[in-house]
């Protein structure tokens, strides 16, 4: 068997709306593209569903990640004067920044899960990025490097060892979620049809993907998961 269900956890990366194109909801409205979306993004979502359903019922755990903003976030270029989406700015601590247009603020549509993501099979929410000052792209630490989410804790009180990474986006979040995830020791697997790239700067995704298979990460798609 490819995974140990009663060992594994899926963990279901900012599947929310300001990472999505525009979509007509369950009830015919129209929403508008987010302000961060993701090309194709909203396409993650039925393998995900179908990948947690799995989970549940097989004694898996199933985690859904949230980016979850203040208003006036230091990764907001709104929040530098002068400064547009797509620069960068250097942190007083000499880190580097990407700023990003406003996104995911706390308890806005925009940091809704999308509509068709499937809650129901979802144990554990972890919202991250929220302190004005500290971005946080990785589900484990913010990205000072220190500050844990709690989900490393979580996992191993459960004596989880394998995780299986899907949703948005390849190049930030799911990155350096699953990137974190190796250098804590699980074994890390990537669903290729269930993840979707923000492609900035160019060639990211590519990247991305060389670098986390470089690094250890399992690239699969889910439906070898099911079928397993
Ligand atoms: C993300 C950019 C800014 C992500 C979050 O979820 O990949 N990307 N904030
Ligand atoms: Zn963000």
């Amino acid at each position: 068997m490819l995974v140990d269900f009663l060992r594994s956890a899926l963990i279901e990366v900012d599947v929310q709306n300001d990472f999505c194109p525009s979509y007509q909801t369950a009830r015919g409205e129209s929403l508008p593209p987010g302000a961060l979306a993701v090309n194709r993004g909203d396409e993650v979502v039925p393998p995900l569903n179908a990948l947690a359903v799995q989970f549940a019922r097989r004694g898996g755990k199933v985690i859904a990640t949230a980016d979850w903003h203040p208003a006036g976030h230091v990764s907001f270029a709104a929040s530098h004067p002068g400064k547009r989406p797509g620069d960068t700015i250097c942190l007083p601590n000499g880190a580097e920044q990407a700023l990003w247009p406003e996104h995911c603020v706390q308890g806005t549509v925009g940091a809704a899960f999308h509509e068709t993501l499937d809650l129901r099979p979802v144990h554990l929410i972890i919202r991250k990025g929220y302190r004005t000052q500290l971005d946080s792209y990785s589900a484990f630490f913010e990205n000072d490097r220190t500050t844990t989410t709690g989900l490393d804790a979580y996992l191993k009180g459960l004596g989880i060892g394998t995780l299986l990474f899907g949703g948005l986006a390849t190049d930030y979040c799911i990155l350096y979620s699953a990137l974190d995830a190796l250098r804590l020791g699980f074994r890390t697997l990537v669903l290729t049809d269930a993840i979707r790239a923000v492609g900035y700067p160019e060639g990211s995704e590519e990247q991305s993907l060389q670098r986390l298979r470089e690094t250890g990460a399992i690239l699969i798609d889910s439906e070898a998961i099911v079928a397993g």
